[in-house]
């Protein structure tokens, strides 16, 4: 048996060496790339390290090895491909078979679906496309539409009115209660935080619901805003408070904010508006997470733009849960043709919603949602049945 090493710059060159010099019975032992010093690495390449062996006992001759050559099979096996290479195919590999299996799933499901789908009466079919139109997920869609047809009578054809009252009803149920902030507290302001990412409207919200109070219900309200971040985000509110006046503190510290709420205890409501948060950033949520166990308020509702898509919102709700949710507030309702995200979203929190909003003019542009108008809204502008 002879053994030898070959060094080249490369596996290839480096088993073509040892083939030129071994023959083409040379079996590869070991492999290895050869490791330089940080030193060395900069001004010479890498190479490799091919340790080849050949049994020379038993005689080949040369003619024969040439004209009858070893299936090129035979010999490869034995070139094990450099370790790198493996471990990036490996995980090429673990990925292809993780696709695969994701499409193999959505195709059972959606055979799945096809196959409810053809339980299910023409109207209700009309019901479930409209759903899937307005970016209803399809899971939830379809339990709905099975929920309606087994409330519709099987014995005879009930009419469009009818069905569209039992669709309606069914989605109403599948919304949570709506919940408006309720005064809760005689002789002691409620206390309200509205808390969320940022530039859904929490501000402008405040501003809406404070002016509303104030003006149309004649409730004696106060705004606290711990949003200090930005150099200009308090001159929003306290401009809005001037003109309105509605009295207002601009709070730095937990300090100031004890003192805030000591001074508005006696009024009807106090709304605290908070910065923006990014819903990824633990250590903001953190603080607001302190803000609100010193407060201790009544609600403490998550602001959700309904731009936002159904993933983000359950991710975004995830992320602010700790703080203490109680509420949701879905706003930018203009801004959107589809509404299933409301429904997903809801669906999933199982919170109550307690208004939308529906564009930028305060106070104007805020609405207890009505439920059924809601359910309306989730199948779109146009007719279905
Ligand atoms: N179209 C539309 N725009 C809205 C609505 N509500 C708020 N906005 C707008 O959204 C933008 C952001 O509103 P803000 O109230 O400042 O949002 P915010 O959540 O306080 O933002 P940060 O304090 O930066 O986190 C403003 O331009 C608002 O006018 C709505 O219902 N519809
Ligand atoms: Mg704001």
């Amino acid at each position: 048996m002879k053994i030898k090493k070959f060094v080249a710059r490369d596996y290839q060159t480096a088993i073509k060496l040892a083939k030129e010099e071994m023959g083409m019975d040379a079996i590869i032992l070991h492999s290895r790339p050869i490791k330089r010093n940080a030193l060395f690495s900069r001004f010479m390449p890498n190479q490799v390290e091919i340790t080849v062996a050949i049994d020379d006992t038993i005689q080949v001759s040369s003619d024969l090895t040439r004209k009858i050559p070893l299936p090129k099979t035979e010999i490869e096996p034995a070139f094990k491909p450099p370790l790198k290479e493996n471990r990036i195919k490996e995980p090429e590999l673990i990925e292809e078979i993780k696709r695969m299996n994701l499409l193999m799933s959505e195709m059972r499901s959606k055979l799945y679906e096809v196959e409810l789908m053809r339980g299910l009466s023409e109207q209700v079919q009309l019901f479930y496309n409209a759903l899937i139109r307005n970016n209803v997920n399809h899971q939830l869609a379809l339990q709905i539409a099975t929920s309606v047809e087994s409330r519709l009578p099987r014995d005879y054809k009930v009419d469009n009115k009818w069905t569209m009252e039992v669709c309606l009803h069914t989605l109403r149920e599948y919304l949570q209660d709506v919940s408006p902030i309720e005064l809760v507290n005689q002789g002691q302001a409620t206390l309200v935080f509205l808390v969320g990412p940022t530039g859904v409207g929490k501000t402008t919200t405040i501003a809406k619901l404070a002016a509303n109070m104030t003006l149309l219900e004649g409730k004696k309200a106060a705004l606290i805003t711990l949003d200090t971040y930005r150099i200009s985000a308090a001159d929003q509110l306290r401009t809005f408070a001037e003109i309105t006046g509605i009295p207002i503190s601009v709070v730095f510290s937990p300090v100031e904010f004890m003192e805030a709420l000591a001074k508005y205890k006696d009024l009807d409501i106090v709304f605290v508006d908070t910065a923006g948060r990014s819903p990824y950033n633990q250590e903001q949520l953190e603080e607001l997470k302190q803000y609100v166990e010193i407060a201790r308020p009544d609600e403490t509702i998550l602001v959700l733009s309904v731009t936002t898509d159904t993933n983000e919102l359950i991710a975004i709700f995830n992320r602010f849960e700790p703080v203490g949710i109680d509420k949701v507030i879905f706003t930018k309702i203009d801004e959107t043709f589809s509404y299933g995200q409301i429904l997903n979203a809801i669906y999933e929190i199982k919170k109550p919603i307690a208004y939308i909003t529906n564009g930028q003019s305060v106070p104007d542009d805020i609405e207890v949602p009505d439920a059924l108008n809601l359910a309306r809204l989730l199948l779109g502008k146009e007719e279905i049945l």
